[in-house]
């Protein structure tokens, strides 16, 4: 019996990215992940921008398999200003993607934050770096740096003496390094200041859970029927970390949260971005059986594990280890694609810094030797697998 894989993608943030896609095709991905990151959050992506990008691709001998992120505007999340302008222009924005043959498009709904790290150099066992989160170092940002209002409600106590301590001790450089951390965001976008993200919060006051999710039910119920009509399959990405941060709510977290999205419109193409790396930091995420309830609505998987500790601190591990069991991750997911007749994506998400890698200037998580790693380790996983499969049958 013939078993069909994943296609297996590398993210790759244009021109500027220090990987070449020639280093990418030595690494032996079949498609790539972008996104047009010069273009402001909420403007139209027009024809000749796209364009432009898939023939830069084409030059290096790719196609471009899938859009991460075309992001939601800030007004969209909250519902104010000028959310429908940007609905509309959100929907334009498929229309001229899909002219283009590119069927998956990720985004997120996280509040102000993309994702957030407290560490990018953090140094494991082998000597590699990882990134890590840790609940101290984020007590300090938001409590001491950042000051914001009654923070203190949102940490355990012990959290709050050693964040006391930690603050007391810091020099002004390290202060600075932890504001660039946390505020880091994504490679060539804009970077947020932190006055400025107590604006973006105020913004929020008033909004809490049940608010943001009907914001995302609005937003996908204008959007999704377009994507749909156009034949474009929409992919949430959870929050990352999977926790309230900064006073936020964060509303694709764990099992219950993905099927309250995937409940909001019934059209295929409002799907998921089934990344391990984020629901894995989450010890009450079961993720082979979530990947199975979600089933076919996973439209695109970002493989990565997570090493978490009792205090729910963790750190990104290699792809095959941590709390994350990639085999039944990896076995869930193909049964999933035996189901549909489009190719499911997944990348290698984020990688350790390591050899020659260590002495280079990297984007946090997106070095080439560590992502190859990741991806050989889960080429080889999902080939034993099929392999498995095809012969069992
Ligand atoms: C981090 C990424 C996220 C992701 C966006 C999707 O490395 O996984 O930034 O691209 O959240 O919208």
């Amino acid at each position: 019996m013939y078993i069909k894989q994943l296609q297996q993608t590398w993210r790759w943030f244009g021109p500027n990215d220090p990987v070449s896609l020639q280093d990418v095709q030595q690494a032996g991905a079949q498609g790539i992940v972008t996104a047009l990151h010069h273009i402001p959050h909420g403007e139209v992506w027009t024809k000749e921008e796209i364009d432009k990008r898939v023939q830069e691709l084409k030059a290096g001998g790719f196609e471009w398999s899938v859009v991460e992120s075309l992001t939601v505007h800030e007004d969209i999340k909250t519902r104010s200003g000028n959310y429908k302008g940007y609905i509309e222009k959100y929907r334009e924005s498929l229309k001229n993607l899909a002219s283009f043959g590119i069927r998956v498009v990720t985004y997120n709904f996280m509040p102000v934050n993309d994702w957030t790290r407290t560490d990018i150099n953090y140094t494991v066992r082998d000597g590699s770096k990882a990134l890590y989160f840790n609940w101290t170092d984020m007590a300090v940002f938001d409590i001491h740096i950042l000051e914001r209002q009654h923070a203190e409600k949102d940490y355990t106590g012990a959290v709050i003496e050693r964040a006391k301590a930690k603050f007391i001790q810091m020099s002004d450089r390290q202060k600075q390094e932890l504001v660039d951390t946390v505020l880091f965001g994504i490679p060539g976008e804009e970077r947020r200041t932190t006055e400025g993200m107590r604006k973006e919060l105020e913004k929020y006051k008033d909004i809490d859970r049940a608010a943001l999710k009907s914001n995302l039910a609005y937003f996908l119920q204008e959007v999704t029927p377009v994507a749909s009509e156009y034949g474009i399959r929409m992919a949430i990405h959870p929050d990352d970390p999977p926790f309230d941060i900064l006073g936020l709510p964060r509303i694709v977290c764990n099992r219950q949260d993905l099927l309250d999205i995937i409940s909001c419109s019934n059209e295929t193409s409002n799907g998921l971005c089934f990344c391990t790396g984020s629901l894995g930091a989450n010890p009450a995420n079961n993720l082979p059986e979530m990947i199975d309830e979600v089933n076919t609505r996973i439209h695109f998987a970002h493989l990565r594990n997570t090493v978490r500790d009792a205090e729910g601190n963790f750190y990104e591990g290699d792809h095959l280890e941590g709390n994350v069991d990639m085999y039944k991750v990896m076995t869930s997911l193909l049964n999933v694609q035996q189901l549909v007749t489009h190719e499911i994506p997944f990348r290698p998400d984020h990688g350790h810094q390591m050899l020659d890698d260590l002495n280079k200037t990297t984007n946090p998580g997106y070095s080439a030797i560590g992502r190859l790693r990741g991806l050989a380790e889960l080429r080889g996983l999902e080939l034993g697998i099929v392999r498995g499969m095809q012969e069992n049958k």
